[in-house]
């Protein structure tokens, strides 16, 4: 396994390839065979493209041989940033099959984020869609090459001067799969959601990974007359391979990929495509149950809206079955770790609505323990630890980070706080990692505070997550300021993005305190910070409601 990974031991091999859990296949290998099944049918599009399982392996191809024409080798990383469209599956498919092992970045990521990739990672390429949303990506990436020893060659997913075409043209050579690769080396790297400072990198093979998606279209019933809508960004894992692209791509179904984000728009999709899967978060589930009835009324035909990623409201649950009643709700805990829970389609509304599922494999092991790591009494809530056929047995390059992530038996350890209930079904009660979920995106506390410490305003800062009706969670900031000194929220903004962090991290609050409150050892109490901000937000909601019952009373 490519150096800086912990492989799975032996033994654990030799069950997972016994028991038939791993195949002897890559990613590219199995991919293609599903095509060659059908090659005439509808593969993947987008707004603007269209391509049938064919044209998606000769693409597929093509791409593959640019990268190899510009110098990529097996082994090497590139960068993935592409916004959802059908290149995203052409390019993705040509490193598997070249053995080119692509990070999966997320869109939204800008200087900060890709130059540590870039640098952990050595990778040598980063590839972009010249401009999205309209920030100017291969700019940021072409002065990225200038800084970054090992970063040399930007792709586009179109011409561009100072970038590769993707689409530049090559002669034919052997089609996707002719050649043998390693079922058990790293397919692709995916990023953890980040809890001690910077986000981790999350080596999954082609075993490991092909299994997470094959099984995972089977518990959401994705076969070869399924349409899936990806508008998650579809670097993730929940949109990649959950099953996602990669599962629809293996049982012959069809994906629409969607950059587009507005519900009114989405349901127009929905109903044009004739979708019958949708991934999405809550919050993009709350967005469309808003929408006008005669809106509504055009997701009546799809058949499962899979939802994960941040805790779904047993209340939600149940609108979203009032509002579509032939609509199967289900729920996905899940992490690019690895581990997936789902509820089953045919659970009852009880085990949909009000759990997050069981493990998606037989052969996955699951423990909930206290934080002596003593399994705790059935029922009671603790940590969850996992191990299984795709789950990794430690993150790429960070062997500090490992000694604590991971048992010495192989376990992970989730951050996760989890009670199984008597049907053997899984809620999430909450977590003890540091970190905020805004609308499934994760932030690390962590990685924020570092730069908010930058500041020359601020003395000291603590991020906690503060409740939020449609996001799940926003970020705060608690800081302590230096003698003197003042910072307002819209300059603490300002100074994050010009340190080139993703936006969806700057906080959307900023608390300035006197001191931070600390524990006798020095750490910050964030429980405390966290009570401090929820008890403002209620005051300030009662002084609001409270003065609008008065102008009513007025009235
Ligand atoms: P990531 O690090 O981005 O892969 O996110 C994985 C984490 O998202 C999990 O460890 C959970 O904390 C959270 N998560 C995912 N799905 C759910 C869910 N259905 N309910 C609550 N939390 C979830
Ligand atoms: O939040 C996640 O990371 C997630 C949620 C649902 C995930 O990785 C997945 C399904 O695969």
């Amino acid at each position: 396994m490519l150096d800086g990974c912990t492989p799975y031991p032996v033994e654990f091999r030799e069950r997972y390839l016994r028991e038939g859990y791993w195949c002897a296949e890559t990613i590219s290998q199995a991919v293609s065979a599903s095509a060659l099944a059908h090659p005439e049918r509808i593969a993947v599009a987008d707004a603007s493209r269209t391509l049938t399982y064919a044209q998606l392996l000769e693409e597929a191809r093509s791409f593959r041989d640019v990268l190899a024409k510009h110098g990529l080798q097996r082994g090497e990383r590139i960068i993935v940033q592409l916004p959802n469209c059908v290149e995203f599956a052409s390019l993705s498919l040509a490193c598997f099959d070249l053995g080119v092992i692509p990070i999966m970045a997320l869109p939204a990521f800008r200087r900060a984020e890709l130059e540590y990739l870039a640098k952990l990672s050595d990778a040598k390429a980063i590839a972009c869609a010249p401009e999205y949303r309209g920030f100017d990506h291969a700019k940021l990436a072409g002065e990225l090459t200038k800084e970054i020893p090992s970063l040399k060659l930007v792709f586009s997913t179109s011409a561009r001067p100072s970038t590769i075409d993707l689409h530049e043209p090559v002669p034919g050579s052997e089609p996707l799969a002719a050649r043998q690769g390693d079922p058990l080396e790293v397919a692709l790297f995916l990023l953890s959601g980040g809890t001690t400072g910077l986000p981790k990198l999350i080596p999954r093979t082609h075993a490991d990974y092909l299994y997470n998606a094959r099984e995972a279209a089977v518990v959401c019933a994705l076969g070869a007359e399924s349409r899936i809508l990806i508008v998650l960004p579809t670097e993730h894992n929940f949109a990649l391979a959950s099953p996602g692209l990669l599962g629809t791509l293996l049982a012959g179904g069809v994906t629409i990929f969607s950059q587009d984000t507005r519900a009114a728009e989405l349901a127009a999709t929905i109903s044009r495509e004739r979708i019958t899967h949708l991934p999405c978060v809550p919050t993009l589930a709350i967005t469309l149950l808003d929408l006008p009835a005669h809106e509504r009324r055009q997701l009546d035909a799809l058949r499962i809206i899979t939802v994960g990623g941040q805790p779904l409201q047993q209340a939600t649950a149940y609108r979203l079955k009032r509002a579509w009643p032939g609509l199967v709700v289900q729920q996905v805990f899940g992490m690019a770790e690895g581990l997936l829970c789902y509820t089953r389609l045919d659970d009852r509304d009880e085990v949909a609505c009000s759990t997050q599922g069981r493990p998606l494999s037989p052969a996955d092991e699951i423990r909930t323990v206290d934080g002596a790591g003593r399994e705790v009494a059935p029922g009671e809530s603790g940590e969850l630890w996992c191990r299984g056929p795709y789950t990794i047995r430690g993150y790429y390059r960070a062997p500090e980070r490992n000694l604590e992530a991971f048992t010495s038996d192989g376990f992970y350890r989730t951050g996760d706080l989890v009670r199984r209930d008597s049907s053997g079904n899984l809620v999430v009660v909450g977590r003890i990692k540091d970190q905020i979920n805004r609308g499934g995106e994760k932030i690390s506390a962590e990685e924020v505070e570092s730069h908010l410490i930058a500041h020359d305003a601020v003395s000291a800062a603590a991020v906690v997550a503060m409740a939020d009706e449609l996001l799940g969670e926003r970020a705060c900031a608690f800081v302590t300021l230096k003698p003197g000194a003042s910072l307002e929220l819209e300059r603490m903004r300002e100074f994050l993005a010009a340190r080139g962090l993703a936006r969806y991290k700057w906080p959307e609050r900023l608390e300035v305190i006197d001191s931070m409150p600390l524990t006798n050892v020095g750490k910050v109490k964030k429980a405390e910070l966290r009570r401090d901000i929820e008890m403002r937000i209620d005051r300030e909601h009662r002084r609001k409601t409270g003065d609008s019952a008065n102008t009513h009373h007025r009235a």
